[in-house]
């Protein structure tokens, strides 16, 4: 079935990679819409070599019979326009944080939960980007093994912050500390400080994380902790988890089984230097896992590195893998 799609945020970094990976995936729309700010209406954007000129979201701007539209415009438009979307029968895929926890809206990574995109009321939650990688990684284990807790250590390129955060290192490796994107220098430093700080002294990325895996794995009971930390890398997320399982495990039966599992490629030969890398993993749409081994300090510990692209599987990727299955429903 053909359909109608629109991209809200079309120029944003993420909202870029849409229609980057909308072309290379060759996703079968019949006409797309493209919108953002009255600041960037007027802009020009190519998908499937055919140039679109970007117009600027309006209340009206769903009243033309679309299907889906992807949203990656921040969480105040998501907040005020994927109502109004939904409301004319599109259904929302929306990157930002903003409905993510609604108990109305599924939060989906398509190789770990995709069933819950059927309780879908018009809008469907693309999950945060660390949260994605990690996700696919945790589900294998989740259903082998069972997991009781999980510590999250991450490792965040300056992409996660769009343009700003890209200038910040650009600069500040050159010797210019700008502070556009974060209050302390991030070249030549690592900043324990991703989005705000709450009451409890933990960020709200790190809550993020924590909430977002328990409802995608379906698992209140799960018990995690984060630290979320920005590195001075330009793109990809790199995260070190330790899990508690339930069950015992064999470590070389825990490689097969996440070498096997659905989006994830192993890379786990550290006798050749092999494992996950930020740099090798940039533009690519797979979670990378490797230094998998046993943590001796509990019973059924298990150590892993996970990386991904933070712009493309862990948003605009992802997003449009949900929009490929909300088109096969319709
Ligand atoms: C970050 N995960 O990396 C957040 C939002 N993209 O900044």
């Amino acid at each position: 079935k053909k359909i109608n799609l629109a991209v809200v945020g079309a120029t944003g970094m993420v909202g870029r990679t849409f229609l980057k990976v909308l072309e290379e995936r060759d996703f079968p729309y019949d006409q797309l819409h493209v919108f953002a700010s009255a600041k960037s209406a007027g802009e020009k954007v190519t998908c499937k070599g055919i140039e679109y000129t970007v117009q600027e979201l309006t209340e009206s701007s769903f009243d033309r019979n679309i299907d889906i539209a992807l949203f990656s415009a921040g969480g105040d438009i998501s907040k005020k326009f994927a109502p109004i979307a939904a409301s004319k029968g599109v259904i929302v895929v929306d990157n930002s944080s903003a409905w993510r926890m609604d108990q109305n809206v599924p939060l989906v990574v398509p190789e770990v939960n995709p069933e819950d995109i059927s309780w879908n009321k018009g809008i469907i939650a693309n999950p945060n980007c660390s949260t994605i990688q990690a996700v696919v990684a945790l589900k294998p284990l989740h259903d082998q093994y069972g997991i009781k807790r999980i510590i999250y250590s991450t490792y965040q390129s300056v992409s996660g912050t769009g343009v700003k955060g890209v200038k910040d290192l650009e600069e500040g490796l050159n010797g210019n500390d700008l502070l556009l994107a974060y209050p302390h220098p991030i070249a030549h430093n690592c900043l324990p400080h991703i989005d705000v700080f709450l009451e409890n002294g933990y960020t709200k990325e790190e809550i993020k994380m924590i909430e977002e895996t328990k409802k995608i794995l379906g698992d209140y009971n799960l018990k995690i902790t984060a630290t979320t930390v920005r590195v001075p890398v330009f793109n990809s997320h790199s995260e070190s988890i330790n899990i508690e399982l339930e069950k015992s495990f064999d470590v070389n039966e825990v490689r097969e089984l996440l070498k096997n599992s659905p989006g994830i490629i192993l890379q786990d030969d550290p006798s050749a230097n092999v494992y996950p890398l930020a740099r090798a993993a940039a533009g690519t749409d797979a979670v990378y896992v490797g230094r998998i081994r046993r943590d001796e300090s509990i019973e059924n510990g298990l150590n892993m590195w996970v990386v991904a692209d933070n712009i493309r599987k862990g948003a605009a990727t992802n997003a449009v893998q949900i929009a490929e299955l909300v088109t096969q429903s319709l």
